[in-house]
């Protein structure tokens, strides 16, 4: 991967996954918030490939049983696959914007089609949850386990034949709301998780030292950011807020260390509800954060490592 591969901004709308208005204006909020020219100035060549159409959940049809929307959710997911295996087979570096959590079954479905890919899923949730476990049926809670093979067949089937990530390959970060239930599957499935207790006790750079020593040997790094990850007094424009969340600093400093090491191939931000937020600052916070990841320093110096 070149140093500064071309970028694909795509959007998706879809707000299907979870059942609060307004986090299908998240790709509007993060554009409004100069996510272009602001990788621009980092020195990216940038397209912008627009927005996937996605049906509004008055007109979205269902089917799922305990996983509402489910047929919508699938047929967006499969057309965001087609698009991200696109982007990614060219050897551009996708950034996707949700769009609830549920997007990620189709990017990360998508981008893994040019290669073994790890993935570092930042949240406060796991989202590790089967319509069988799930206490809401929300498809924003099933994404990772969609993707490592469990769950619904119609979502798990979106990557095509079998799982698109090995559990082995799946780091979660910045846990702090789990269900019952989904702690046993993520027991059993074997990812990696830190939660906010092992940020508290070790520090953010010592977690993503760890995660990072575990996913850089793979050809591929994806990372999903969830905005709820960081605290909702620094992001409140976010459907789940939760106390305890990464300080506005601990969110930049993972970014950069992640930079540091060599970056990633394919980004997702997504969970910005600007109809709960303040004056955009958690799109203005996204990308902040995206800048980070993607090369931004506080000073452009050599630096000595202490
Ligand atoms: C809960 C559920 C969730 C994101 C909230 C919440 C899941 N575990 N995921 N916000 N991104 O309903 O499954
Ligand atoms: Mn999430
Ligand atoms: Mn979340
Ligand atoms: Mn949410």
């Amino acid at each position: 991967m070149p140093e500064r591969p071309p970028v694909a901004i795509l959007g998706v709308p879809m707000d299907l996954g979870q059942d609060r208005r307004g986090v299908d204006m998240g790709p509007s909020a993060i554009r409004y918030a100069r996510l272009q020219p602001v990788l621009e100035e980092l020195g990216y060549r940038v397209s912008d490939l627009g927005n996937v159409e996605v049906p509004i959940p008055e007109v979205a049809s269902g089917g799922g049983g305990k996983a509402w929307r489910l047929r919508a959710v699938r047929e967006v997911c499969l057309q965001v696959a087609r698009r991200a295996a696109g982007a990614a087979r060219e050897g551009m570096l996708p950034v996707f914007l949700g769009g609830d959590h549920s997007v990620s079954i189709g990017t990360v479905a998508g981008v893994r089609t040019a290669g073994r890919t790890g993935v570092l899923w930042v949240d406060a949730h796991a989202d590790f949850n089967t319509p069988e476990t799930s206490p809401s049926g929300n498809i924003h809670g099933m994404p990772l386990a969609a993707l490592t093979g469990r769950g619904h067949p119609d979502l798990v089937g979106v990557g095509g034949e079998g799982a698109s990530v090995r559990p082995e390959d799946v780091v979660l970060v910045g846990l702090r709301s789990v269900d019952r239930e989904e702690k046993d599957l993520l027991r059993e499935a074997g990812v990696r998780v830190y939660t906010m207790k092992d940020i508290d006790a070790y520090g953010v750079a010592a977690v993503v030292r760890r995660a990072l020593d575990h996913l850089s040997p793979l050809p591929r790094l994806h990372l999903s950011l969830d905005l709820d990850v960081v605290d909702p007094e620094v992001a409140p424009g976010v459907g789940t807020p939760v106390r305890g969340g990464l300080t506005y600093r601990e969110a930049h400093l993972l970014m950069e260390l992640v930079s540091e090491a060599g970056g990633v191939t394919s980004l997702d931000v997504v969970e910005v509800n600007p109809i709960l937020d303040s004056r955009n600052r958690t799109a203005e916070l996204a990308v902040e954060l995206v800048a980070s990841l993607m090369g931004r320093q506080i000073l452009e110096l050599p630096r000595r490592p202490l």
